[in-house]
């Protein structure tokens, strides 16, 4: 399947699909709203999407069920196929899903109902065909990943079609949620046809591992956590003011000073692991290391990094943002991208340059003076791009593209066009898409996504009910919109309330960038999030409850 078949190659595919889907309800983001089906189809109050989260774009199921039995049920690559047994980013995949369809069913030693003469026919096979020539195993998830693919459930196998390995990992995430447990342990799934891609390709979750050292353990669940909703990006606000936890091969002070302590760092190992960890799960991780502000942490190993702010005549003994006066400031930070750029395979380098505080640089005789050289005035909006422009220059020599947050925007530097800009703040951040993209950058919004601020009662509606392309420009710059971002920043979060937090409010963001622009009935989201946030707790992720209830599964 390729991209080019799009949604109209879909209709015309779902119908051709054999008659054996009788009585089905064809639901391409539509809300309930569909004429009735056959009543004895929908008697029971749960349907097959009942937990499907987020929504698929294209979805048919027929009320006829199939039996998987734990014990013969198997993925398997399908004829055709550019992946085989030798794709280890399948393997791992096929043996993760099938434990999460089976997993407590086998610990508990439960078997599954005979097959009687009553007996729901069986499916034996999930079989996954990549159908590009190169299936992309042993590659990186990129911005133009394609994420897309089919799924066709009927007995006696199940074919998962996709273009490349990100868009199988997608599907086997969906089927894995069509197949649920009914009362006496069998394993029953619905005939389905699902057509699927992503709204947007940029699905972000920032996590903040310097204002609370994150261990790898809360990293590596949260990005279980992001493939089970189908979030794409990591990032890595990984340094700020208040610890700087990379461990850096060139600059190893870096972390011996700024660090909380000895133990509270990530190793290049850790580094690699979590990359990997991602990588697996169709996921990128892009480092943010944010400068000039928000450096803190950077002054204790580095000398002369930071600026000396003054008290009239005298040097106060405080610090500012990274001087950007000194060459030796480039040259360091010349080496320490270099190395960035090597260690963390991404196309993006998050730069960072927001809440850049002018009270430090103006105290500087030292900056006024080269202020008044270089003709900057007294704007210290222009000495913040400068500064920038320069940093910018070295990321681009080592062929990486680079995010930064809207200030660098605002201030007027001078961008690459391929600069992704990310929209933070709240007021009025629909204007702010409308001027980043009329300039001709790509956005990715943040602003209404703030998840580490929390209040009382289902705030994930709010979260749920932002459209990201409301905001006004022509529909060229409606595509320079590629995505948005849940932030999770670490002020007040650590391991012990990051994934209670973060779940399942983020989901509602998921399924926001993934699911069709017209995917918004709260009361049917409601209902699939209940579900899918008992899924999560199965699955090991400590989400807290949507709103009152129970789980299934926890009585057990
Ligand atoms: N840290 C950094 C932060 C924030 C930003 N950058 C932030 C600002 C305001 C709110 C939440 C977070 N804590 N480095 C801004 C992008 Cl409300």
């Amino acid at each position: 399947m390729s991209r080019a078949m799009g949604l109209a190659g879909l209709l015309v595919g779902l119908f051709l699909v054999p008659a054996v889907l009788v009585s089905t309800s064809f639901r391409h983001d539509a809300p309930r709203t569909e004429p009735a089906p056959e009543p004895a189809e929908w008697e029971s109050p749960s349907g097959p999407e009942d937990s499907l989260w987020p929504l698929p774009q294209g979805l048919r199921t027929s009320g006829r069920q199939l039996q998987l039995a734990p014990g013969r049920f198997q993925l398997v690559h399908g004829a055709g196929s550019s992946a085989g047994p030798r794709c280890g980013l399948l393997q791992d995949a096929f043996r993760r899903y099938y434990e999460y369809m089976f997993g407590q069913s086998r610990r508990r030693n439960w078997g599954y109902r005979p097959f009687g003469p009553r007996a729901e026919p069986e499916l034996s096979y999930l079989q996954v065909v990549i159908e590009s020539r190169d299936p992309g195993c042993d590659s990186h998830p990129h911005l133009g990943s394609s994420e897309a693919y089919q799924l066709t459930v009927i007995a006696p196998v199940a074919t998962l079609k996709a273009d490349e390995v990100w868009g199988a990992l997608r599907g086997l995430e969906t089927f894995s949620q069509l197949v649920h447990e009914d009362d006496y342990g069998s394993f029953l799934v619905n005939e389905s046809e699902i057509y699927d891609f992503p709204r947007f390709a940029h699905r972000g979750i920032l996590l903040d591992t310097s204002r609370h050292y994150l261990p790898l353990k809360s990293i590596l669940t949260n990005l279980d956590a992001m493939a089970f909703n189908k979030f794409n990006v990591l990032h890595w606000h990984i340094v700020d003011d208040q610890s700087f936890p990379y461990q850096s091969i060139c600059f190893p002070e870096l972390s011996g000073k700024g660090a909380y302590s000895y133990n509270h760092i990530y190793t290049p190992a850790d580094v690699r692991l979590v990359i990997e960890y991602a990588r697996l799960r169709g996921i990128r991780v892009i480092p943010e290391f944010d400068t000039p502000g928000h450096t803190q942490s950077w002054g204790k190993g580095q000398k002369d990094l930071l600026t000396p702010c003054y008290n009239g005549e005298k040097p106060s003994g405080s610090f500012g943002p990274v001087n950007p006066i000194l060459n030796t400031t480039y040259d360091f930070m010349t080496k320490f991208f270099k190395e960035i750029s090597d260690v963390f395979p991404d196309a993006y380098i998050h730069l960072g340059g927001d809440e850049v505080d002018f009270n430090c640089w103006k105290s500087n005789p030292e900056v006024q003076e080269f202020m008044k050289k270089q003709g900057l005035g007294s704007d210290y909006a222009k000495l913040e791009s400068y500064y920038i422009q320069k940093i910018l220059d070295i990321v681009s020599s080592y062929n990486k593209g680079y995010m930064v947050w809207q200030e660098v925007f605002d201030n007027k530097a001078k961008l690459k066009p391929d600069t992704v800009v990310e929209v933070w703040m709240e007021r009025n951040y629909a204007y702010e898409l409308s001027n980043v993209t009329g300039a001709g950058f790509t956005a990715i919004l943040a602003a209404p996504w703030y998840l580490d601020y929390i209040s009382y009662g289902q705030d994930w509606r709010k979260y749920y009910s932002v459209e990201p392309l409301n905001f006004s420009g022509s529909e060229k710059q409606k595509k320079l919109l590629i995505g948005g971002e849940a932030c999770l920043w670490g002020e007040f979060v650590d391991a012990t309330n990051l994934t209670p937090r973060l779940w399942p409010r983020a989901s509602a963001v998921g399924e926001r960038l993934w699911s069709s622009r017209n995917v918004t009935n709260l009361q049917d989201a409601y209902r699939r999030l209940t579900n899918h946030r008992c899924r999560m707790l199965r699955r090991g992720i400590a989400a807290e409850p949507v709103f009152v209830g129970y789980c299934a599964h926890e009585a057990r």
